[in-house]
Formats: C-alpha cells, structure tokens, sequence
C-alpha cells in the first residue's frame, strides 16, 4: 500500500493531484484544514491537508489507451464513488469529537425550548434529526444559526391562510374555549369595520345563560340573532338571514370525552352551505389533549382554526402541535377578552417567534 499525503487549496485541487499520481483507485483516508509550520505559515491562509492511500500503486499508473471511452466510463464511475466517499469522510469522521458535542450542544438549547413550549415529542425529534442531518459537516455552527434554520422549518410546518370571507362562518369546540366572544369580535369587526349585513345564529341552548350572553353582544351591535333548537330550525334561520352577507352561528361547547354529544351537535351542520367551520382552541389547552379534540370533533367537519388565549399562557407549543395533528390552517388568534379589540389574523412569523421565544 502506498500512502500520500497533500497540502493543497481545496478538495478539488486534492482529488486531481491524488488522481494524477495514485490512480483512480486512491481513497481518501483523512482530510483536515492545518496551518503550514513556520513563520510564513502563520500569515497564509489555511491549507488542506489530504492523506490518501492506494492498495496496489501499480494500478494508479495511466493505461495505455486513454482515450478509450470504456476506460474513460470507468474513471468518471471511480471518480464519483470517491467523491461520495470523501464526503462521507468529510461530514463524519473527521469533524474533531469537540466540535460534534458542541453541535450537539447548540441543538440541546433548541430540544429543551420546544420541549418547554410543551411542542409534540414527535415533532421535536422531527425537527432535531432534520437540522442534525443537514448540518453535521458545517465547522462553524452557532446557536444563532441553529435557531434560524429551527425557525425556518418551523414557518414551513405551521400554515396560515388569508381570511376567506365566506357567507356561513360556524364555531365548534369543547366548552369554554372562547367560541362564542370570538364569534362577538368577529362579528363587530364585520358589521362595524366593514359595514356588512351580519345576523346570528345560535345552536347553544343547552347551557343556562348561553342565549343571554350572545343576546347581549347582538343587541349592542344591532344585529339580529336566531336562536335555534332542531336542525330543521337552523335551515329557517339560514333562510330567514339569507339577506346578510354574513351568518355567523355559534354551537355549545361540547365536552371532548362525550362522543355522544359531539355526534348530536354535527347533525345540525350535515345539511349547510359550504361554509369556514372554525374549529376553536384554547391555548392553554394540553398537548395530549389536543391529540384527542383534533380527533373526537372530526365529524364537526372542521375546516380552519382559531387559537384563543394567548394572553394566558407563556406556552405556545399547541399552535403548532394543533396546525400538525389537524393539517388545518390557522387563521385568527385572540389575546383577551376585550370584544370586539383582542383578535388578529394568524401570522406564521408571530407564531414560530412565540414558540421559540425570539424577537421577529
Ligand atoms: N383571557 C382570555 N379570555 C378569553 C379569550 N376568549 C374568551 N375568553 C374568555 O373565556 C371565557 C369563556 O368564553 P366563551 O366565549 O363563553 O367560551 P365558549 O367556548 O363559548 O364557552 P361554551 O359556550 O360554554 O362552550 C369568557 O370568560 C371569555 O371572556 C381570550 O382570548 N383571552
Ligand atoms: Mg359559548
């Protein structure tokens, strides 16, 4: 076996040299960047230093026919097996053991914020394994850059949408959430902001004070509410604001566990017009909580959601664990309980900033 060694620019000045005196049958056994000894050394740039070795030297010499485009096929293929070989090399074994645990590191900050956040256990790991694999051969690997690229992929994960704007807007959720106040800002904002036509439906006769509540948002704003007790009822309703540019119709909060319930409540939603069904969660909800309403309220057709109380909470890890385990987009977040002032639209900058707790 013959052993080289090389102090040259870059790889690719490396690979030549190592091709033109050792034969395509060279591999790369070590690279790394040193400073070349002496005083001349200390002033020029780093320079690589490549060992590479071949089993039988005999072979690395030029055959006689080298324009054969059979041979040529064959060094193009050894080229390419090198190539991957090195970068192999280059990515793993050779980064010093010091440099991987500091990467290591930088990531760990990042594990126990999302962990913190209280992020789905499946999705840290989901993040920490992406970021591991696409960075372990960068040298320079700053705490700083890992948090970019965390919140690049996390923007990619979470999802908003413009708002839609349909004629039918429904609230669904479990008890307490916020559906109905959301209802209220929104149809403030609607009928005062833009100056639409809005009436109100509600579906909640089931809890004692839920007709009043609303009574008293739709009185203050002038709008007319229809209070509903079968599906049958909820078709009039529609019928009778049919007029109004938008319907917005509020349902009981159902509790997550009662299936039964759930199911009861959907049945007033089979026979809509299309319509947004936002599906209102809680920020303050937990995680495997979440995992249950997602599931338990699918017969609701949901098909967008709204994340309240934010002000109540210094976790944010449910929008984006709510946006995973629905596949939905978000679209208004509310932070009070001030109607109509305290919602805004989703904003996927906002939200991967909350989570990961850094200024935009
Ligand atoms: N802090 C805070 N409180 C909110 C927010 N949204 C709603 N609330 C409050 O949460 C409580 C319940 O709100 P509702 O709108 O009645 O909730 P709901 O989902 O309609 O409740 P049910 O109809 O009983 O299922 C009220 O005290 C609201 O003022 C919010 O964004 N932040
Ligand atoms: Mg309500």
């Amino acid at each position: 076996m013959k052993i080289r060694r090389y102090y040259v620019q870059d790889m690719k000045e490396g690979m030549l040299r190592i091709r033109e005196e050792l034969g395509p049958e060279a591999v790369i056994i070590q690279s790394r960047k040193v400073r070349l000894k002496g005083l001349k050394g200390l002033f020029a740039p780093r320079k690589m230093e490549i060992t590479a070795a071949v089993e039988n030297p005999l072979r690395a010499r030029e055959p006689e026919h080298p324009h054969d485009l059979n041979f040529q096929k064959q060094i193009q293929e050894e080229l390419g097996e090198l190539k991957m070989m090195v970068n192999r090399l280059a990515t793993r074994d050779f980064i010093p053991a010091e440099i991987r645990d500091r990467e290591r590191g930088e990531l760990k900050k990042w594990r126990l914020r999302l962990q913190q956040q209280e992020v789905l256990e499946e999705l840290i790991e989901e993040f920490m394994e992406e970021i591991q694999e696409s960075l372990f051969g960068e040298i320079q690997l700053t705490e700083e850059i890992t948090g970019l690229i965390l919140r690049k992929k996390m923007r990619k994960r979470l999802k908003t949408a413009p708002e839609k704007g349909a004629q039918v807007q429904v609230f669904v959720g479990p008890t307490g959430v916020g559906k109905t106040t959301t209802l209220a800002k929104l149809a403030a904002r609607y009928a005062l902001y833009q100056g639409e036509r809005v009436g109100i439906i509600t579906i909640d006769h089931y809890r004692i004070g839920a007709v009043e509540q609303l009574r008293t948002y739709a009185d203050i704003t002038g709008l007319p509410l229809e209070v509903v007790m079968t599906p049958r009822e909820l078709q009039h309703a529609l019928k009778k604001l049919s007029g109004c540019q938008r319907i917005l119709i509020d349902t009981a909060g159902r509790s997550t566990l009662n299936l039964a319930h759930i199911q009861e409540l959907s049945n007033y939603l089979h026979n809509l017009p299309p319509a947004e069904i936002f599906m209102v969660m809680s920020a303050t909800t937990k995680s495997q909580d979440l995992k249950l309403i997602s599931q338990n309220f699918r017969c609701m057709n949901y098909n967008r959601l709204i994340f309240t109380k934010l002000d109540e909470t210094n976790t944010y890890g449910v929008l984006l664990n709510g946006i995973y385990l629905t596949g939905l987009p978000a679209i208004y977040i509310t932070t009070g309980q001030n109607v109509p002032d305290d919602i805004c639209l989703a904003d996927l900058d906002k939200m991967s900033s909350l989570i990961l707790g850094e200024e935009e």
